[in-house]
């Protein structure tokens, strides 16, 4: 078995199809966050001279994978679907415990990865451009996608196999090759997810891996001047760097980053419903998903029924280890993220919010060897208070209340973000005016605020995002260029725009 598949396993950084530790030496250690005795691994840490192999073996990659035909690059795709498929049990053990998160939840993102590898698989035999009469005889005119070169990713510990997949299995289908950097947390399911490519006979060093820390590996990966697009997911606070050092450069850059997410409760919504999807959008995945519900603007006049419920509701929520049967809320994935939410719950207790429930960490049996918060709800939360501004990532959600449909749009639009937003209401014509006027990548009716489908765009508005979008056809368009070609076949010399035959 290669050093990048074993458990517990001193593993390595892939390049050029081969396991080779850091030329440091140097390594980390990757801990469940639920137990922190339990190590799934050590884990080169990287620096610039790796990263520097990493893209030289994707450059020489490149001059063979872009002229593998497109349908040739998805069979491996869709092979890599279907492994993934056989090993959706082991890799969602795999990566709840190195990310925390509940295992159904781990099972489910897995299977967007396959849900990813079975549209892009389909994309190679698609990959359209345009073809268009030209405004000369005898001479023919198209529009040809073509592979960007080498892209460098940087991936975020919460979707530890979808999120590379989102970045990858596009960039792959269209002819590139890839260094991907994955977060710190969550190195072990990217190796699972790109093993598997390479089981279903990706070519050496079409992809390859190197782990470390953002300072040292991310940013090399940036500032590379062989990498030719690079796709982040992160912080708003990262981004912003990775997007000035990309800008530099006149290098393609897709950022996607935070999300302070709003649920809207009309009076007429149907509160069961609205507090099943509340308690998933706010607390599924801990809280730490940038769509995450964050806020609930409820309606004055079935505010205090929905909150009662959903205090009540939410106290019976089982926190603990993701990997026991029962629970459904698993830890935070770091002591930083466990901090920020404590840092969070002070911030609105002094801006005046009430705390409803939770509001600490939690320290029994169960809980002394993880990063454990309990769900925590604040009411009497104003639009202006950091707590409705500012993402938490973590299990925390903010009550504000309104008293008419166009003051809840105003307040879920005043914010600096625009990723995700929902509406819970019977009435046709406000769920179809809150789809036209929520400032957001993403609006659901009569749904949470998380649960995006692979087919279609995801990105957002404002500070979430810098116009790109990953999912759907959207991918296709950031990790491919556009070449349009003209082919004469006059035999003579047509000039453009001169020769119009007047
Ligand atoms: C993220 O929160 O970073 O729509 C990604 C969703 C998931 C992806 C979330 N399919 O909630």
């Amino acid at each position: 078995m290669p050093d990048g598949k074993t458990k517990k396993a001193q593993h390595k950084n892939l390049i050029g199809g081969r396991w080779v530790a850091a030329r440091s030496g140097k390594s980390f250690e990757n801990r469940n966050p639920a137990d922190s005795s339990d190590l799934v691994g050590t884990f080169p840490a990287s620096a610039a001279e790796d990263v520097k192999d990493a893209v030289e073996a994707a450059r020489l990659a490149f001059q063979t994978w872009r002229l593998t035909p497109a349908p040739k690059r998805a069979e491996i795709l869709y092979r890599a679907g279907e492994l993934l498929g056989q090993r959706k049990e082991e890799y969602a053990q795999d990566m709840t415990r190195e990310m925390g998160k509940v295992l159904e939840e781990t099972r489910g993102d897995v299977q967007e990865a396959m849900d990813t590898a079975f549209y892009m698989a389909g994309e190679g035999r698609r990959l359209f451009g345009q073809t268009t009469p030209s405004e000369l005889q005898n001479k023919f005119a198209m529009s040809v996608r073509m592979p960007v070169g080498v892209c460098g990713m940087i991936t975020p510990w919460n979707f530890p196999m979808a999120i590379p997949s989102w970045k990858l299995f596009p960039a792959l289908v269209c002819g590139n090759t890839c260094v991907i950097k994955p977060a710190e947390d969550t190195p072990l399911s990217t190796y699972n997810l790109v093993q598997t490519l390479m089981d279903a006979g990706l070519p050496p060093g079409v992809a390859n891996i190197v782990t470390g820390f953002g300072p040292e590996a991310g940013a090399p990966l940036v500032e590379h001047p062989d990498v030719d697009a690079i796709s982040f997911t992160g912080s708003s606070e990262v981004g912003r760097m990775v997007g000035q050092t990309a800008a530099a450069n006149f290098k393609p850059c897709s950022l996607e980053m935070g999300g302070k997410n709003a649920m809207i409760l009309m009076d007429d919504a149907n509160l069961e419903l609205a507090i099943e999807g509340a308690l998933w959008g706010a607390f599924g995945t801990t809280g730490q998903r940038c769509t995450a519900t964050s806020r609930i603007l409820l309606h004055k006049k079935i505010a205090k029924q929905f909150t009662a419920m959903l205090v009540e509701r939410t106290e019976r929520l089982r926190v603990g280890n993701g990997l026991v049967k029962g629970v459904q809320v698993g830890p935070q994935v770091n002591a930083q993220q466990i901090d920020t939410t404590e840092r969070y719950v002070a911030i609105a207790l002094a801006e005046g919010a009430n705390l409803l429930t939770g509001g600490k960490r939690l320290k029994g049996r169960a809980h002394s060897n993880g990063h454990f918060f309990a769900p925590t709800i604040f009411s009497g939360v104003k639009p202006s208070m950091r707590i409705a501004q500012e993402e938490v990532f973590g299990p925390v959600v903010a009550l504000l209340q309104f008293s008419s449909f166009e003051e809840a749009i105003g307040i879920a639009n005043g914010i600096s973000y625009g990723l995700s937003t929902s509406i819970y209401t019977r009435d046709v014509n406000r769920a179809y005016r809150a789809m036209r006027d929520l400032e957001a990548g993403i609006t659901y009716v009569n749904a949470p605020t998380i649960g995006a489908e692979v087919h279609l765009p995801f990105g957002g508005v404002k500070q979430t995002g810098n116009g790109h979008r990953e999912g759907g056809t959207g991918a296709l368009d950031f990790y491919t260029t556009w070449k349009a070609v003209y082919v004469d076949y006059s035999d003579k010399l047509q000039r453009a725009q001169i020769d119009t035959g007047e």
